[in-house]
C-alpha cells in the first residue's frame, strides 16, 4: 500500500528513485495491490524502441470496467460516480451513482450486442458531454469494442475521416445537442458524413433536444428503445493486456489526423495512479475537470482515472459563458468541488472578465487546482492562484499528451513547492531527457533542448492505428532509442522542466533561436492585451522575421495603435531582448484556435506568408469566423 498515495516532497523522491532502479519491480507492487485481475501476468515489461515495441503486464487478464464498476459495487455502490451538470443552469444536476451506472453500462452494453458488436470492433461515438458518452466508453470497454470519441464539436468532414481510417462498423450520436442558448443538429451532420462511410452498419442515437431528426429505416436505432429491452447485467469480456482499449485521434503538423491506439493493463495502471497522485484524490472529493471527453483529458482524467480509484466525477454539459462567465464558479460552489482542473485559455478566457464574478461564490471547497493543454503564461498563472486558489490551492501544470496516455509531468500537491509557468518534475516512472540538434543527450541543468523520454511507461500509445511506419516516424526516429514529444523544453538549476511550445514553434531570427512562447509572454504582459501568438515570415536580412497577432482586451478601435505596438515592442525588449521585437503587429479579435484551446499556429504562419489561399480545412476550428477577419487585415 505504501506507495500509492505520496504524501510529501521526500516521499516523491523516494518512489521516483524507487521506480528508475527498478521500474519492473515498481510497477507490479502497484498493479498488484490496486487493480482487479482474472489472471497476473507473466512479465511486467517487454520493450524496444527501434521496431518501436513495447508491452505491460504481458499475460494478464482483465476488464477495465470491472475495476470501474464492479469492484466499488459492495464498497460504495451508493456514492455517486458521475455528477451530470446539464448545460441549462436550471436544471436538476443527475447523480449517478456506482450501482445505476454499472446497471445503465451493463444495459448499453448488451445493445451494443444487440446489434452485432464484438470483441475487436471498432465504434465511433460522437456525443455532446452528456451521461451516456461516458456510458458508452465504458459498455464498448465492457465488451471488448474499440471506442473511437470524436469530440462532437467536429465537422462532418473530420467525423467521416476518422470514422473510415479506423473502420468502425458503428456511430453512437445524440439527436442534437446544446451549447449555451445555441442547439447542434448532430446526426445532421452524422448523415452528412456516412454519405462517404461505407463501412458503418448501424447509428445509435440518443434522445437529448428533442428535435425532430430523420431517421434512417435499417441503420438508425433510438438507443432508449435498444437499452428498454436490455438486461441490465452483462458480464465482462475477459480482455488480455494489451488488448486494444481505444483509438484517440490527434492531429499532426502534417497529413491525416494519427489515430494513437492505447492498450487495456497499462493505460488503466498509469492513468489512476497518476489521478490518485497529481490530483491528491481523496474518497469524499468532488473532482471536476472541464475537458470534453472528446480528448485524452477527458478519456484519462474524467472517465477512466477517476472511476478506477472510486471517484466522484463531474461532467458538465456546457460552456464556461452561460449563462454568464461565472458559471464555472457557480458549479464549484454548488457541487462543493475539490479539484479544479481546466485549460490555459478558459483560464485567461474568464480573467478577461474580470473578478466581479468570481467574488460571488464561494470557492472554498477547492483543494487542488490543475492546468493543461498548453503553457500557461506567468500572468494567468498568477491570476488563477490569486483569485480562485486564494494563493491557497496548489496548482498543478500538468504536461501530457494524446500519445503519452497520462499525466508526465507535474508537481505533486501539497509536496513539490510550485513555480508559475514551470511544469516541475517528472511524475513516478518517468525518464524525461533534453537534447541538441545533434542528438546528443544534455546532462546538466539549465540548459534547454527537445523533449524526449528515454524509458517506456506504462500508458504510451502502441501505434497509429493502421500505419506504425508513421508511428516509427513521427517519435521513435528523430533521436536514438528515445520517444520524441515534438517539444521543447527547459531545466532550470534545481531540475524543474518549463516546457517551452512546439519545436515547430521555434523560429531562428538572425541565427537566433526564438521560442514564440516567452515572447508571447512578454506581449501578454501588457495591461491592454488579451493574447498573442507570434509566427515567423521570410526576411531578406534576418532570415527569419516575427509576425505578431495581438487580441486586445477591448476591442482597441479608441487606442493608438502605433502608440501599442512601440508599447509591445518595448515590453520584448525588456523581457527578451531586442532580437526579439516583432516587425509586424496585427490587432485581430480573435486568435484561430483548435476545440482543445491550441492556437492553430500554421494558419497565422501561412497568412503572414501571404499564401492564406492554401490554408486547406479550417472547418474543425473551434472559431474560424476569426480567420477571415484576420486575412481581411494582414499587414
Ligand atoms: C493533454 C493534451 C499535447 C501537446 C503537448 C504540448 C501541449 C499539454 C501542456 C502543454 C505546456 C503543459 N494532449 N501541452 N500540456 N504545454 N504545458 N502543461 O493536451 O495531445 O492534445 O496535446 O499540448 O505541446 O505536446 S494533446
Amino acid at each position: 500500500m505504501s506507495n500509492y498515495h505520496i504524501k510529501s516532497f521526500e516521499e516523491y523522491f523516494q518512489v521516483y528513485r524507487k521506480s528508475i532502479e527498478n521500474p519492473e519491480g515498481f510497477w507490479e507492487e502497484i498493479a498488484e495491490e490496486h487493480f482487479t485481475w482474472r489472471k497476473k501476468w507473466n512479465n511486467v515489461l517487454s520493450w524496444d524502441f527501434t521496431k518501436p515495441e513495447v508491452k505491460w503486464f504481458e499475460g494478464a487478464q482483465l476488464n477495465i470496467t470491472e475495476n470501474c464498476l464492479d469492484r466499488h459495487l459492495s464498497t460504495r455502490g451508493d456514492k455517486t460516480a458521475i455528477l451530470f451538470e446539464p448545460n441549462d443552469p436550471n436544471a436538476p444536476a443527475e447523480h449517478i451513482t456506482y450501482k445505476q451506472l454499472h446497471e445503465r453500462v451493463c444495459k448499453f452494453a448488451n445493445a451494443l450486442k444487440s446489434k452485432g458488436i464484438q470483441k475487436g470492433d471498432r465504434v465511433c461515438i460522437y456525443l455532446p458531454m452528456i451521461p451516456e458518452l461516458a456510458v458508452s466508453v465504458l459498455a464498448c470497454a465492457r465488451i471488448g469494442a474499440v471506442h473511437s470519441v470524436v469530440f462532437a464539436g467536429f465537422s462532418a468532414t473530420a467525423l467521416s475521416t476518422r470514422i473510415n481510417d479506423c473502420d468502425a462498423k458503428m456511430v453512437i450520436t445524440s439527436d442534437g445537442s446544446y451549447r449555451g442558448t445555441k442547439t447542434i443538429d448532430l446526426k445532421g451532420i452524422v448523415d452528412e458524413a456516412l454519405e462517404d462511410c461505407p463501412g458503418v452498419d448501424s447509428v445509435l442515437v440518443a434522445k437529448r433536444i428533442n428535435s425532430g431528426i430523420q431517421m434512417k429505416e435499417g441503420r438508425d436505432y433510438w438507443l432508449q428503445s435498444l437499452l428498454d429491452d436490455a438486461y441490465g447485467d452483462c458480464t465482462i469480456e475477459i480482455m488480455n493486456a494489451e488488448d486494444p482499449l481505444f483509438i484517440l485521434y490527434t492531429s499532426g503538423s502534417t497529413g491525416m489526423p494519427k489515430g494513437m491506439l492505447h492498450t487495456t493493463a497499462g493505460y488503466m495502471v498509469y492513468s489512476a495512479y497518476t489521478f490518485k497522485n497529481v490530483f491528491d484524490y481523496r474518497e469524499n472529493d468532488v473532482y471536476w475537470c472541464t475537458a470534453d471527453i472528446g480528448w485524452i483529458t477527458g478519456h484519462s482524467y474524467i472517465v477512466y482515472g477517476p472511476l478506477v480509484n472510486g471517484a466522484t466525477t463531474v461532467m458538465f454539459e456546457g460552456v464556461p459563458s452561460y449563462p454568464d462567465f461565472g458559471r464555472f464558479w457557480k458549479i464549484v460552489e454548488k457541487h462543493k468541488i475539490t479539484q479544479f482542473y481546466t485549460a490555459p485559455t478558459a483560464i485567461r478566457a474568464l480573467a478577461k472578465h474580470g473578478t466581479k464574478l468570481v467574488e460571488k461564490h464561494d470557492l472554498s471547497s477547492l483543494k487542488v487546482l490543475g492546468t493543461v493543454g498548453e503553457p500557461i503564461n506567468e500572468e494567468a498563472w498568477h491570476w488563477y492562484n490569486e483569485n480562485i486558489g486564494k494563493k491557497k490551492s496548489p496548482i498543478v501544470d500538468t504536461w501530457w499528451q494524446t500519445e503519452t496516455g497520462g499525466i508526465m509531468i507535474t508537481p505533486i500537491p501539497f509536496s513539490t513547492p510550485t513555480k508559475p509557468t514551470y511544469a516541475t518534475l517528472p511524475f513516478i516512472g518517468i525518464q524525461p531527457a533534453l537534447m541538441d540538434e545533434n542528438g546528443n543527450e544534455l546532462n546538466d541543468n539549465q540548459v534547454d533542448g527537445r523533449l524526449c523520454i528515454k524509458y517506456p511507461w506504462p500508458s504510451m500509445a502502441r501505434t497509429i492505428w493502421g500505419n506504425h511506419q508513421r508511428y516509427k516516424d513521427t517519435y521513435f526516429s528523430a533521436f536514438e532509442n528515445m520517444y520524441f514529444t515534438g517539444d521543447g523544453a527547459l531545466r532550470d538549476e534545481v531540475g524543474y522542466y518549463r516546457i517551452t511550445g512546439r519545436v515547430d514553434d521555434v523560429i531562428i531570427v538572425s541565427g537566433h533561436n526564438l521560442g514564440t512562447a516567452p515572447i508571447e509572454d512578454a506581449i501578454n504582459e501588457h495591461q491592454a492585451v488579451a493574447e498573442s501568438a507570434i509566427v515567423g515570415f521570410p526576411h531578406d536580412v534576418k532570415g527569419n522575421a516575427l509576425y505578431g497577432y495581438v487580441t486586445l482586451k477591448d476591442s482597441g478601435e479608441s487606442r493608438d495603435q502605433d502608440n501599442l505596438r512601440k508599447e509591445i515592442n518595448q515590453l520584448i525588449t525588456d523581457r527578451i531582448g531586442p532580437i526579439a521585437k516583432l516587425d509586424k503587429i496585427q490587432f485581430t479579435n480573435g486568435l484561430p484556435k483548435t476545440r482543445s484551446g491550441k492556437i492553430m499556429r500554421r494558419i497565422l504562419r501561412k497568412i503572414a506568408f501571404n499564401e492564406a489561399d492554401q490554408l486547406g480545412d479550417i472547418s474543425t476550428l473551434l472559431n474560424p469566423e476569426v480567420v477571415d477577419e484576420i486575412i481581411t487585415n494582414v499587414i
